[in-house]
């Protein structure tokens, strides 16, 4: 690597020393996840010649059937993560409860969420995807006493992460990621494997003219999101006196991704057709992480109503409605929301 190339390691070894954003532990821990997405960038990058795609015949948690990649991504950052001696314990959209470090190996004090393979849809038509994941720190009333590691450890909102990221599989892999000192971008240099940051805190302009949300539920939403939809399709003719352009890929990292380049604001809002659920996205998994991305960025998360890292959660699963992205737009769909209420 050139000596002007900064690479992830170092990047993290500045965080801990220079900034002291980070221990020794959790840095190690965001090298081995680093390292898991590699090996996953590999097998999507394989598609049908890998055998990877298609589906697993089995179900997840939620009632999802699961893709072959979504068994492999999650069995990749299972096996990476296991032997480590940072975590205590993961938890996985695609797992039924927790997964406790085996009593074979050390134990740490992080647990560790993800998402293994988010845009699950996208995986078989060759569309973006990416793995998710958010880092908490096991909290203990009394440090002496320490009890065997549980669900209710993870019931921590998203406001107490300590490293939350992405890595988003497209043209090319690239590795989103906060420890609290704004966001950075790692790609990856394929030919020596290695991650190179491209660009330090990343902002999100307050501002934008792009949205992002699947207007094919629009009979199914709520009165404030319609109306904020309405104006922005009103251009530059409607109460916005401006233009709007839309996109919606249906992988909420490569969504995300874009608004972290130039701006957007994402919903995916709760809708009428599951009244009881607040909304589609999965608040540990998928809401937190990228709402405090974003945060870092400069940019705002809601449900609607309050702020996401706020939210407390009551189990592994929660769901969640989400809006995020450029502040000012964040703020408007907020505001429509209290002033319906
Ligand atoms: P997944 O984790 O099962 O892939 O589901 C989450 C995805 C998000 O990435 C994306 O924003 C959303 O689901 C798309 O949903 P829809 O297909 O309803 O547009
Ligand atoms: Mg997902």
């Amino acid at each position: 690597m050139s000596e002007s190339r900064i690479s992830l390691t170092r990047y993290l070894i500045e965080q801990q020393r220079v900034h002291g954003a980070i221990t020794p532990q959790l840095r190690l821990l965001l090298e081995v996840v680093a390292r898991a997405c590699k090996r996953i960038a590999i097998a999507v990058g394989k598609g049908a010649l890998g055998g990877v795609l298609g589906s697993a015949d089995t179900e997840n948690v939620q009632g999802e059937v699961q893709k072959k990649l979504d068994v492999i991504a999650n069995e990749v950052l299972i096996e990476a993560n296991e032997w480590g001696g940072h975590l205590a314990a993961m938890a996985s959209e695609e797992l039924d409860g927790i997964h406790p470090i085996p009593n074979r190996y050390p134990q740490g004090e992080y647990l560790l969420l993800f998402d293994p393979l988010d845009g699950s849809s996208n995986i078989d038509c060759n569309v973006s995807i990416g793995t998710i994941f958010s880092v908490l720190k096991r909290q203990h009333d009394d440090p002496t006493v320490i009890e065997p590691v549980s669900e209710t450890d993870f019931l921590q909102p998203g406001r107490e992460q300590v490293a939350a990221g992405y890595c988003i599989y497209g043209p090319q892999t690239t590795l989103v990621l906060t420890v609290g000192n704004g966001v950075a971008m790692f790609t990856l240099d394929r030919e020596q494997g290695a991650w190179v940051l491209i660009q330090d805190q990343v902002r999100i302009p307050e501002d934008t003219r792009e949205f992002a949300i699947n207007m094919s539920n629009w009979r199914h939403w709520a009165a404030p999101v319609r109306r904020y939809i309405e104006e922005c399709l009103a251009g530059a003719e409607g109460p916005r006196g401006k233009d709007f352009n839309m996109r919606w890929i249906a992988s909420m990292v490569a969504d995300v991704h874009r608004i972290l380049t130039r701006g957007g604001v994402f919903l995916y809002p709760w809708d009428k057709r599951e009244p009881n659920k607040p909304g589609k996205l999965r608040l540990m998994y998928e809401a937190n992480p990228m709402g405090w991305i974003v945060e870092q960025a400069g940019g705002a998360a809601t449900d609607g109503r309050c702020r996401i890292l706020d939210i407390e959660p009551k189990g592994l699963h929660d769901r969640v409605a989400v809006i995020l992205g450029s502040k000012n737009e964040v703020e408007r769909v907020t505001r429509y929301h209290q002033e319906a209420e």
